[in-house]
């Protein structure tokens, strides 16, 4: 099965907690902490494996989780990193996040590897004058979380459309190493298939069979619309149409038709050279193929599409249709579309909590996770530290809430070790 999508639960390890111990040494009259820091928890990265070209694994296994970083010991003994959990995945697979579908990263254009969550910090040493000795261990930063989509997208050179039955499969058996079915039916081909045509003294490339399209494919009908992000990545669109109209269908009508649908998924599509193959010609009378091929030209040559009549049970024609498209590709030497990264997991912020309260000796006690940790890198000693620190009260709504429990001037504060009195 071509698996070309899938959705996963990613996460990073978080950092270890510090640890708390006191020295308590003959000749140090005060002791002192002495306690380790955390390890750093385990990054969450992608990495391109060549060969792989399936999502298929991740159907099955949907949780990647980084390793925690170890707690600090005592003595200093610093805890171990986390190990980074490594996703191998197909080159083309696009990364995105769930929920709002944005790009996290596009790992193609020789973009190997990407860190997509980095694991969180070991706790910090308190390195302040006024927090030599914590009450408590400060802990590790958290785990990032996140759930992602994984699309790969095909990379071909050139993709190949058209309407069931119209010999995409024949064609690409013909002139590729692929062996796809074909069969007289509509929706013989179920997944995209990939094949690499080899021009005799020409440098080779390769073609995607996009099944699937119909009208209405870029809203959702018939099997197609999720093929349609596979052309996205091609260069050069080769669009086979029934010349014969065995099955009664109006060939240029055909071609309108399954353009439409490019545009509708993206207007981009149109502006991809395309070339049009003229099928079945061995299925037309006399005169009737000269007709036939001469409307196909008459309507679309005006615009740059030029018109290759050939059979691809036969292979008549094959070879000019080859060389034409190998000709536009030499043209084009910019590489597809790499998509920008929109979605920076870095900048999720977490809302640490913390608590003000007002004990029985009347002293307002600001405690938390995120006083802890503002404390810890904050040195207050120094006048860049100090005026973070009065931001950081306001901006937090600390004030507010120390004025809503009734705070007076002069009243005194404590957070942790450290204790002022409240002046506005
Ligand atoms: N006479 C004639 N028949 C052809 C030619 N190319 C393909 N066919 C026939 O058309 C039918 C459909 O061919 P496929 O290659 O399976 O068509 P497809 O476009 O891949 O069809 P789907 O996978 O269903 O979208 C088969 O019976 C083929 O033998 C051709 O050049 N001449
Ligand atoms: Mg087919």
């Amino acid at each position: 099965m071509f698996v070309d999508k899938a959705n996963i639960f990613i996460r990073s390890g978080k950092g270890g907690d510090g640890h708390v111990s006191f020295r308590r040494e003959l000749f140090v009259p005060a002791g002192g902490p002495d306690g380790g820091d955390g390890g750093k928890g385990g990054d969450v990265i992608f990495v391109v494996e060549r060969g792989l070209n399936t999502l298929m694994d991740f159907r099955h296994v949907r949780k990647y989780c980084a390793q925690d970083g170890e707690p600090g010991g005592k003595r200093r003994c610093h805890g171990g990193d986390g190990e980074d959990m490594i996703i191998k995945v197909p080159e083309g697979t696009v990364i995105r996040d769930t929920e709002t579908g944005l790009v996290i990263a596009d790992m193609s254009g020789g973009n190997d590897k990407e860190v997509v969550l980095k694991g969180g910090r070991g706790n910090m040493n308190y390195a302040t004058p006024t927090m030599q000795a914590p009450k408590y261990a400060q802990p590790g930063q958290k785990a990032m979380e996140l759930n992602v989509t994984l699309e790969l997208k095909v990379i071909a050179d050139v993709g190949l459309v058209g309407f069931p039955n119209v010999g995409k499969s024949t064609f690409l058996s013909r002139v590729t190493n692929a062996k796809p079915k074909i069969a007289n039916y509509h929706f013989t081909t179920l997944n995209p298939n990939l094949g690499v045509v080899d021009l005799d003294g020409g440098k080779g490339f390769v073609i995607a069979d996009i099944p699937g399209i119909i009208e209405g494919a870029s809203e959702g009908v018939g099997l197609g619309h999720e093929f349609l992000r596979h052309i996205e990545r091609t260069k050069v669109i080769i669009h086979i149409v029934d010349a014969a109209g065995v099955e009664g269908r109006d060939p240029i009508a055909d071609i309108y038709a399954i353009n439409k649908e490019l545009e509708a998924y993206n207007p981009k599509l149109m502006e991809r050279p395309q070339v049009i193959a003229a099928n079945k010609i061995d299925a037309l009378y006399e005169g009737e193929n000269d007709d036939a091929i001469t409307l196909l030209r008459e309507e679309f040559e005006p615009a740059g599409i030029q018109v290759f009549p050939i059979s691809a049970v036969s292979g008549k024609g094959l070879k000019p249709l080859l060389y034409r498209v190998r000709e536009l590709l030499d043209e084009i030497d910019e590489e597809p579309t790499v998509f920008e990264r929109e979605y920076f997991p870095e900048n999720i912020r977490f809302e640490e909590p913390y608590t003000v309260e007002k004990d029985e000796d009347g002293v307002f006690v600001v405690e938390g996770p995120r006083i802890e940790r503002m404390l810890g890198y904050t040195n207050l000693e120094s006048e860049k530290g100090f005026d973070f620190f009065q931001k950081f009260m306001k901006e937090n709504g600390i004030l507010d809430e120390l004025e809503a429990l009734g705070i007076q001037e002069g009243d005194t504060v404590r957070m942790y070790n450290l204790q002022f009195d409240y002046y506005k």
